[in-house]
């Protein structure tokens, strides 16, 4: 393999991704595992865990899974202490589950508005502060928070959502700024509009057979003229893991397609 190509190499290092028993986080694990990294992941539910392992396997990707909801700090250093005895210390941490809730503000209750910014913003935290101390003690690490285009956009109904992220984007900059000196990058994948099923009810065909509106509206919105698929995310998430962005930090990067450069197609 090429020196330059060596940046890019994964071999050896441990990384946890949490919430990919599938969607964006189990595509990011996959190319983690290709680029000889291994895979730790985490679910909220053991029948998901045990799910996201066989899915694992049958990509040939030995994969070690936990149940935990990285909302509660409790379960989140038990998992972080288990996976430092069982599989070794997380040289790569990547925040990825998250949740959504699509309501008009006025009729979102506290409490769900709470639940999002729990899984969304408190959650990257709670997992940040427990793998930390030990990359400290390793001598590098690398914490990846999956923001989103609502880091920098808002729109109707995802009030919450766009606070959760917005405050993400800004966590993220915040980890690069106090632990830049240990030789720990942090930094944002912001993707675009991906289908998984968290943007499913986004794309449903209505019943004459038509694209939802929301999708003909971010078609329309999209330079690229699609939707991403998780796999778009892969490369970006590889090279922010790898000692290819050792000296990247502190950085959102979109992939997105282009719609946070683009006014939109004239209809
Ligand atoms: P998804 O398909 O809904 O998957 C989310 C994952 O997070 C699921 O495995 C879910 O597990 C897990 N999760 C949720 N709450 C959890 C908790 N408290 N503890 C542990 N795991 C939990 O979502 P996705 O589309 O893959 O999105 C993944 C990330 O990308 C999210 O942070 C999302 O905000 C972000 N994102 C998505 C898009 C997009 O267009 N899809 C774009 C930008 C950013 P359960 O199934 O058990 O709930
Ligand atoms: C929505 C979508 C978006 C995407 C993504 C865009 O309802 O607008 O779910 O929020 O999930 O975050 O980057």
């Amino acid at each position: 393999m090429s020196n330059i190509m060596k940046n890019f190499s994964l071999e050896g290092k441990i990384a946890l991704v949490t919430g990919a028993s599938y969607g964006i986080g189990f595509s990011i694990a996959e190319s983690y595992a290709e680029a000889g990294a291994t895979v730790v992941f985490n679910d909220i539910k053991q029948e998901l865990v045990d799910k996201g392992i066989e899915a694992y396997a049958a990509l040939g990707i030995k994969a070690y899974g936990y149940v935990c909801d990285v909302t509660n700090e409790e379960q989140v250093q038990e998992m972080v202490q288990k996976i430092e005895a069982e599989v070794g210390v997380i040289d790569i941490l990547v925040n990825n589950a998250g949740i959504i809730k699509r309501l008009p503000m006025h009729e979102m209750s506290a409490a769900d508005f709470r639940q999002v910014i729990d899984v969304d913003l408190n959650a990257p935290f709670i997992v940040a502060k427990a793998v930390i101390p030990s990359m400290i003690k390793k001598g590098h690490g690398k914490i990846i928070n999956i923001c989103s285009m609502m880091s920098e956009l808002g729109r109707e109904t995802v009030s919450a959502y766009a606070a959760a992220k917005g405050g993400l984007k800004m966590l993220t900059k915040n980890i690069c700024s106090e632990y830049g000196e240990f030789n720990i990058q942090c930094n944002g994948l912001g993707p675009g509009y991906i289908a998984t099923p968290q943007t499913a009810p986004l794309r449903e065909v209505q019943a004459d057979g038509s694209k939802h509106p929301f999708d003909q509206f971010i078609l329309a919105k999209t330079p690229a003229q699609r939707w991403g698929e998780p796999a778009d995310l892969q490369g970006p998430a590889v090279f922010l893991a790898s000692d290819a962005s050792d000296f990247v930090n502190g950085h959102i990067l979109y992939v997105d397609g282009g719609i946070l450069a683009y006014i939109g197609k004239q209809p």
